[in-house]
C-alpha cells in the first residue's frame, strides 16, 4: 500500500526540542503529542497500523487514507498485524516509531495494553491519531470514529423490530478490551431496556476468528433452541453467526444483525441469512485522518474538540442496490474506491469536517 517516498529532510525529534525551547514549549508539552508548527510544508510520512491487516473494514479505510495522501502528496507506509492482538500489534508499533514517520495513524487493538506502547511513539515526537479504536490515555492529537454506543443501539432496535418485539437474543462479540465493540454491545444491552418482551441471553467472545463465531452460534442454536435473534458486533462475528445458522438449517427463524459490511457479509444478508448490516463509514474515517494530520503537521493546531464522529448507513436487501447506501459497502482492495467529493479541505477543519458529514465531540 506504499507510494513513492518525497526526499525531505526529516525533522528530528532533537530539532523540534530546539524549536520548542526557542518558542518555550517545553519536552513535556511536546511529549503530549503536541508539536510546534513545522518549518516545512507538505512533504510528509505517515505510518497507517490497522487492527488486523486481512479485514476488509480496515482495508477500506486504508484505501481512503492513501487517495487523500495521495492528494495531499503525503508518503503512506501501511503495517498491519495478522491478528487483533496487542501482543502482535506493539512489535509493529516499536518498528514503526524507530521509522520515525510525521503520523502514525493507528487502530490500537486493547484500551490497556496499547497506552504504554503508544506513549512511547508521542515521546518520539510522533503525531499519533487514533482510527476507529482508541486507548484510555489523551496524547493523542485526534480520534477519528464511528459512534459505537449509538450503534450498538441502533443494532438493538433493528434486532427487536426483525423478531417482533420478543424471544431471547444473543451476542457474538469480539474480546474484552476493544473500545468499539465493547461500546456496541453496552449500547445494545441499554437499548434493549426498551423492550420488556425481549430476552438478553449475553454475549460469547469469538476472538475476532470467524471459525470461533460459527462454532459458538452453533452451540448457542443447540442449547436455546427458541433462540430468535444474533448480533454479531464486528464482521468476523457476523459472519459467524451467519455461517452457523446456514449449518442449523435457521435461516428465516433466527434473525441476525451485523455490524459491518464486507463482501461476504453482504452474500449472507442477499441470500436472506441476516437481516440488517450497520455500514460504518471506514474510507471517511481514513480520509478524515489524513486531513487532519495533513492540517496539524502544517499548521501545528490540533482540532477541537478531538473526537470526530464519521456515520452509518444501515444496509437491507430493499435498499442494498441503491447507489448512495452501496458506496458504503466494503471493499477488498482499492482499485473502486472513489474519493468522496466533500472530501475535507485543507485550512478549515470545522467547516469541512461539517461538510463532510463529521460531527466534533
Ligand atoms: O468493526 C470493525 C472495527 O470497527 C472494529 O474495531 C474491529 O472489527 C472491525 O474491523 C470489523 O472486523
Amino acid at each position: 500500500m506504499g507510494n513513492a517516498r518525497v526526499a525531505v529532510r526529516r525533522v528530528t525529534r532533537r530539532d523540534m526540542l530546539k524549536a520548542g525551547a526557542a518558542l518555550g514549549i517545553g519536552a513535556a508539552a511536546l511529549g503530549s503529542g503536541l508539536r510546534p508548527a513545522r518549518a516545512r510544508q507538505g512533504g510528509y510520512s505517515i505510518t497507517f497500523i490497522p487492527g488486523v491487516i486481512a479485514d476488509e473494514f480496515y482495508v477500506t479505510m486504508g484505501c481512503g487514507i492513501e487517495a487523500k495522501a495521495r492528494e495531499l502528496g503525503i508518503t503512506v507506509d501501511t503495517q498491519g498485524p495478522n491478528a487483533f492482538d496487542a501482543t502482535v500489534q506493539t512489535p509493529i508499533l516499536n518498528a514503526v516509531i524507530q521509522t520515525q514517520p510525521d503520523a502514525i495513524l493507528i487502530a490500537p487493538t486493547d484500551t490497556q495494553a496499547m497506552i504504554a506502547p503508544l506513549q512511547a511513539a508521542v515521546d518520539a515526537g510522533i503525531a499519533v491519531f487514533l482510527v476507529d479504536t482508541t486507548v484510555n490515555a489523551d496524547f493523542d492529537v485526534a480520534r477519528i470514529a464511528s459512534d459505537n454506543v449509538e450503534g450498538g443501539r441502533l443494532a438493538a432496535r433493528s434486532l427487536a423490530e426483525a423478531v417482533g418485539g420478543s424471544g431471547k437474543v444473543f451476542v457474538i462479540n469480539v474480546k474484552p478490551g476493544i473500545s468499539t465493540t465493547d461500546q456496541r454491545e453496552q449500547g445494545f444491552r441499554e437499548a434493549l431496556a426498551d423492550f420488556p418482551d425481549i430476552e438478553y441471553l449475553g454475549q460469547e467472545y469469538c476472538n475476532d476468528d470467524q471459525n470461533q463465531a460459527t462454532q459458538i452460534a452453533n452451540a448457542r442454536l443447540q442449547s436455546d433452541p427458541d433462540l430468535v435473534g444474533i448480533f454479531g458486533t464486528n464482521l468476523f462475528a457476523a459472519q459467524g453467526a451467519a455461517a452457523g445458522i446456514r449449518q442449523q438449517g435457521k435461516q428465516g427463524q433466527v434473525r441476525v444483525v451485523g455490524f459491518d459490511a464486507g463482501p461476504t457479509q453482504v452474500q449472507d444478508l442477499r441470500s436472506e441469512v441476516v437481516d440488517l448490516l450497520i455500514a460504518q463509514h471506514p474510507g471517511d474515517i481514513g480520509v478524515t485522518a489524513v486531513q487532519l494530520a495533513y492540517d496539524f503537521l502544517s499548521s501545528g493546531q490540533a482540532p477541537t474538540p478531538k473526537a470526530i464522529t464519521t456515520g452509518f448507513t444501515t444496509v437491507t436487501r430493499d435498499n442494498i442496490d441503491d447507489p448512495d447506501v452501496a458506496k458504503y459497502l466494503y471493499i477488498s482492495d482499492c482499485s473502486a474506491f472513489v474519493l468522496p467529493e466533500a472530501s475535507p479541505a485543507a485550512g478549515t477543519p470545522a467547516a469541512a469536517l461539517a461538510a463532510f458529514g463529521c460531527a466534533t465531540g
